[in-house]
């Protein structure tokens, strides 16, 4: 898909990622949609745009208060290299492990229904931030109506179910009824960026099974595993057991179908500092033109170091970018 947008596009869209005003947000969004070349192709993307463009105007003409203010509390601003929203029957733990892994003020209870209203955290990986959306609970007595246009919006999310709990079986399905009632299916794997408009929207979704310090909770996880193992992945974690929170911020990156790659100029050291962030299956020509648009055009060979396999050998301009990749662009 990368491939196919315009560089001013992209440069946006990396202005957009990195923005962390309203303002800004805005600004870059709308240079999107100015250069979003526009034929049926990219229809759902300029929908997307627009949907997103709505939303931050919305908020930002709310801010500081008046009787909508509640709807702006539903807009979050995506920050780092992407947006997780927790889902889940009360109780199952979410907001600890926003609480566990981000700086986020969540509030923490041994009562149902605590959360209120969303909390977004940035939950560290490696050299970058995944933004966590704390969310109120789901329920099929309350599901609050705010909270179905955030979902969509989100990348990817988490479904907490409770190991400790004695429904812990049959919330799986609850929740993906209630939420496939306002057009959202939960989905394994990664949803293209073009799908993100669909009707039901397609979410890429990990079963996140919490608690699993508690006593049988290995009897529940097996029994989980028969249940919904087949449908949607499953991840036991416990905000007791730290290394159970590590894999969580792997697997979340992993949902996102992005790469990380490290530009490096000849004879010199790469920047490891920041990485740039691509579609999985990028090509080497994409990254170079992320890293300037005039390498487009310029583009001659480029050197791989990384993945274990390359150690500064020559690559062909459609190789596929593996995450981590430190590249060295020769120009021509
Ligand atoms: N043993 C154990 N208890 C946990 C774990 N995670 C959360 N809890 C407990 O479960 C209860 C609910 O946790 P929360 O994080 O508030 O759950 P929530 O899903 O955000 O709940 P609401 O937003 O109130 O519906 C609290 O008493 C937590 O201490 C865990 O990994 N192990
Ligand atoms: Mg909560």
């Amino acid at each position: 898909m990368a491939a196919n947008l315009s560089q001013p596009y992209l440069e946006a869209e990396q202005r957009y990622r990195s923005a962390t005003s309203t303002e800004d947000k805005i600004a870059a969004l709308e240079q999107m949609i100015t250069e979003l070349p526009k034929h049926k192709g990219t229809e759902k993307i300029y929908a997307d745009l627009k949907t997103k463009l709505a939303k931050l105007k919305k908020g930002a003409d709310k801010k500081g208060g008046g009787p909508a203010r509640k709807t702006s509390e539903y807009v979050i601003e995506r920050e780092g290299a992407g947006q997780i929203i927790l889902l889940g029957a009360p109780n199952t733990g979410k907001s600890s492990i926003v609480g566990a892994t981000t700086n986020a003020p969540v509030e923490i209870t041994d009562y149902p229904f605590a959360t209120r209203k969303p909390i977004p955290g940035a939950m560290k990986f490696e050299d970058i931030r995944i933004q966590l959306v704390d969310g109120p609970s789901i329920a099929p007595e309350f599901f609050d109506p705010f909270f179905p246009p955030l979902v969509r919006l989100a990348d990817a999310a988490l479904l907490c179910v409770d190991l400790s709990s004695p429904d812990c079986l049959d919330q799986p399905d609850q929740i993906l009824k209630i939420l496939r009632e306002v057009k959202i299916e939960l989905v394994a794997g990664i949803v293209a960026d073009t799908q993100r408009n669909t009707s039901p929207r397609l979410l890429p979704t990990l079963l996140v099974a919490t608690k699993a310090d508690a006593e049988d909770a290995d009897t529940a996880l097996e029994l989980l595993r028969e249940t919904v193992g087949a449908r949607l992945p499953i991840l036991p974690i416990s905000v007791r057991q730290p290394e159970t929170l590590a894999a969580l911020a792997r697997a979340c990156f992993d949902m996102f179908g992005i790469v990380r790659a490290y530009s490096k100029a000849p004879g010199k050291e790469p920047d490891m500092s920041a990485p740039f962030i691509l579609t999985r299956g990028s090509t080497v020509l994409d990254f170079a033109q992320r890293v300037h648009k005039d390498f487009l055009a310029r583009f001659g060979f480029a050197r791989v170091w990384g993945t274990g396999k390359y150690d500064g050998q020559r690559v062909a301009r459609d190789y596929a970018v593996q995450d981590r990749d430190v590249i060295e662009l020769h120009m021509s």
